[in-house]
């Protein structure tokens, strides 16, 4: 009985794995979101802002194959589902594979852009054909595991007698089974190997990068400080933080590419990836941050951005009197929504596609994102840009203010210490101490640290005044070092605060990220001992 609830279990499994190979495969030929990415995609869209918060806290950039994987065994389970309660009942069995076609097919018109060539409703052809010959596997596979139901299908168009004939014959059941399971479960995994490798070589972002010829001027950062163990004063590529909500990067077409500007302008227009190259580019050193960094945390980068400024080309399309946001749109969806004012005050807000003398990588938005001074990346960075809209503050909510987050997120000023790290132990007398700071557009003037024995009041100690990097430019980041002399042994609490271009020192008042980030005194615990 346990055995052949195993078995039936399996082949409700394999024919639902053969349904989203055959998905994935046809979804990589029509240039359609397979379903299992859109159903992710579609969970982290609709969860509650916190929760999606959390698991990308908790998982941090894993959370994307974590979230694909879940789908993906959430799916094989109920197939397994389908597969025990059909048993009894084909009829039920086969309303589980439609109810599977029919919410693969949604949820990936849902997903799938409308601007893809076929349109969103081409999305829908995978997951039906996937569902309707993984209906058919599951019935072979039941045929072959049961005599019973083989014969009661061929009772349907022989003859008494060799219905009789075959019974004797006795269907082969297991081995029959299990070779037929085999060869489904290979079918399975060679249209999904088959799939990501089409889907994979349709659109290679690197090999459009590197054909690029960017004028990106030079690339060294002087007057940097070198410390083993602290954040380097240009963030490498490779390093920089990745936040995003999309489970796979979009790969986009330079060729197809546009850039829409739209909304309340004069004169709306639409601009090719070309175009945007001829226009005049500035190259800015900018730090960018994530607004759920916490106090101490590494959701943070800088970086030197090439690209064409926004206020020329919102010169060129003609702001109309009384829009006052800005919205950016990404491939996937995505929003941002920033004040029209921030564009025009003269802070150097990019259209960028060059990141630190490359192509703008893949996952940073390739071809073009933006970059704008002073603001939180969840208003403001849109990767993978496809369209600028003019429009009212009332008007329109973009992507993470629904879900909890501040309408507006200028960048608070955050200090960090690198080195040492938290708990570790120092040898007595000199220690450096070091890190980097930041304050959005307003720069960094002045970086003080303290360090007091554990168990005795913090302002009985002095602010020791750090030594600063250069600033690469008013919105960029700094990295300081303080000298302590004279440690003795003993436990610390180290603490530092930054003083912005303005004269403001960052508050000491604890506050958690959410909902315009946080703020307070980064902290850590070091042990001098000999
Ligand atoms: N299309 C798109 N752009 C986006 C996001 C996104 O989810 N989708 N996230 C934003 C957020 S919250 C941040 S902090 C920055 C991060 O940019 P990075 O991944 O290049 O560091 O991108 C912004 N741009
Ligand atoms: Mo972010």
């Amino acid at each position: 009985m346990r055995a052949r609830m195993i078995r039936d279990g399996l082949s409700g499994l394999i024919a639902v794995a053969l349904a989203l190979g055959i998905a994935e495969l046809i979804a990589a030929l029509t240039g359609a979101v397979a379903p299992i990415i859109a159903m992710g995609g579609l969970l982290i869209d609709n969860a509650p802002g916190w929760i999606t918060h959390l698991v990308i806290d908790a998982l941090g950039t894993k959370d994307k194959p974590a979230l694909i994987l879940f789908v993906t065994v959430a799916t094989l389970a109920a197939g397994a589902g389908i597969g025990i309660v059909g048993r009894s009942s084909d009829r039920r069995a086969q309303i589980g594979f439609i109810a599977l076609g029919v919410v693969g097919a949604i949820v990936a018109t849902i997903d799938t852009p409308a601007s893809t060539t076929q349109g969103s409703l081409v999305a829908a052809f995978g997951p039906i054909i996937g569902a309707t010959l993984g209906w058919q596997a599951y019935r072979l596979l039941r045929l072959a595991a049961t005599p019973e139901a083989a014969a009661s299908v061929e009772a349907a168009n022989v003859s008494e007698a060799t219905r009789a004939q075959s019974m004797t014959r006795r269907v082969p059941g297991r081995r029959a089974f299990l070779g037929f399971a085999t060869v489904t479960a290979g079918a399975s995994a060679a249209a999904f190997v088959g799939g990501r490798k089409i889907a994979g070589s349709s659109v290679d972002v690197d090999a459009q990068r590197e054909a690029l010829s960017l004028n990106a001027g030079d690339q060294s950062a002087k007057g940097a400080l070198d410390l083993d163990g602290l954040s380097p004063l240009i963030t490498p590529n490779k390093d920089f933080y990745r936040i995003d909500t999309s489970l796979v990067t979009p790969r986009i077409d330079l060729a197809k590419w546009r850039l829409k500007v739209s909304g309340m302008v004069e004169r709306p227009f639409e601009m090719t990836f070309d175009e945007l190259l001829g226009m005049p580019s500035r190259e800015e050193v900018i730090t960018l941050t994530c607004v759920s960094n916490e106090v101490g945390d590494d959701l943070v980068g800088n970086a030197r951005w090439l690209g064409v400024s926004l206020a020329d080309v919102l010169k060129k399309a003609g702001v109309r009197p009384g829009a006052t946001q800005i919205v950016g749109r990404s491939v996937d969806d995505f929003t941002v929504g920033f004040p029209t004012e921030v564009a025009l005050d003269g802070r150097p807000a990019l259209i960028a596609y060059g990141m630190n003398g490359e192509a703008l990588p893949g996952p940073h938005g390739f071809p073009a994102r933006l970059v704008v001074p002073g603001l939180y990346g969840y208003v403001s960075a849109t990767k993978w840009l496809t369209e600028i809209e003019l429009t009212t503050w009332e008007a329109f909510d973009a992507y993470w203010v629904p879900r909890g987050w501040s309408k507006t997120g200028p960048i608070k000023t955050q200090s960090r210490i690198d080195v040492p790290r938290d708990g570790r132990t120092v040898k007595p007398g000199r220690v450096a101490i070091a890190g980097v700071a930041w304050a959005g557009d307003r720069g960094i003037k002045q970086v003080e640290v303290r360090a007091y024995a554990r168990d005795t009041p913090p302002d009985a100690a002095t602010w020791m005044t750090g030594t600063l990097s250069e600033a690469l430019s008013g919105n960029a980041w700094r990295q300081w070092v303080v000298e302590w002399q004279g440690a003795q042994p003993g436990d610390y609490v180290v603490e530092v605060r930054a003083t912005d271009g303005k004269g403001e020192t960052q508050t000491n008042k604890r506050q958690r990220s959410d909902p315009d980030g946080a703020t307070g005194w980064h902290q850590i615990d070091i042990r001098v001992k000999a």
